[in-house]
């Protein structure tokens, strides 16, 4: 059995920042479905040639190619620790996609990255400077946070009825915000 934790909150919030870190404490696999759909755009694959446009409108990839994505990484090696889903789920599909698999890679946990949306604005647009990331935009922001609001904010529902849900307040220093999910991971 190899547990998952997921990692959930709005664009820019910090969960990659986070996930990259705890991922190599626990020793367990970092899963980043927006890591993995922009390498599929570098690639050039057909998943990366249909993710592109919908990425760069703020968009969400459609949830059939997503899970079909995720599940077969889940089959790789480095998962039979566990694994840290950074970005997975963002609809209620998506969750309901790892209740099929919840024998061998139960939920036990849920981050909740709280950051207002002033502070993500200007997280996002700084780093659109530096990261050449063609969402990073005020436009594609704009659709990311509606979609955000509309698709996502009701997992922490569906995961607050599991009891699994812990909340993070994710502004502020990145060790101390580490620190604090250190000592609730487990
Ligand atoms: P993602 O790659 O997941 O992009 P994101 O939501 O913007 O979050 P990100 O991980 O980049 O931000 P982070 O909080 O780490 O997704 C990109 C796109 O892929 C989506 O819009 C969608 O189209 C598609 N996609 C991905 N998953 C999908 C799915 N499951 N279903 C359908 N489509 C999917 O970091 C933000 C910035 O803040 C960083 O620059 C960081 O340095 C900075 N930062 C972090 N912590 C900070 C702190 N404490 N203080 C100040 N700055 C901080």
């Amino acid at each position: 059995m190899s547990e998952l934790k997921i990692f959930l909150g709005p664009p820019g919030a910090g969960k990659g920042t986070q996930a990259i870190k705890i991922a190599s404490e626990f020793g367990l696999a970092h899963i980043s479905t927006g890591d993995m759909l922009r390498e599929h755009i570098s690639n050039k694959t057909d998943l990366g040639k249909i993710a592109k446009s919908v990425i760069d409108e703020g968009q969400l990839v459609s949830d059939d190619l997503v899970i079909e994505m995720l599940v077969v990484r889940l089959g790789s090696d480095d998962c039979k620790n566990g694994a840290i889903l950074d970005g997975f789920p963002r609809t209620l599909p998506q969750a309901k996609s790892l209740e099929d698999i919840k024998n061998e890679f139960p939920v036990s946990k849920v981050f909740v990255f709280e950051v207002d949306e002033e502070e993500l604005v200007q997280r996002i647009l700084l780093r659109g400077e530096t990261s050449g990331r063609s969402d990073d935009t005020e436009e594609s922001i704009k659709v990311r946070f509606e979609i955000y609001t509309q698709d996502t904010e009701p997992l922490i529902d569906f995961y607050n009825q599991q009891d699994k849900i812990f909340k993070i307040n994710a502004v502020g220093d990145i060790d101390e915000i580490y620190q604090n999910i250190v000592n609730h991971f487990n």
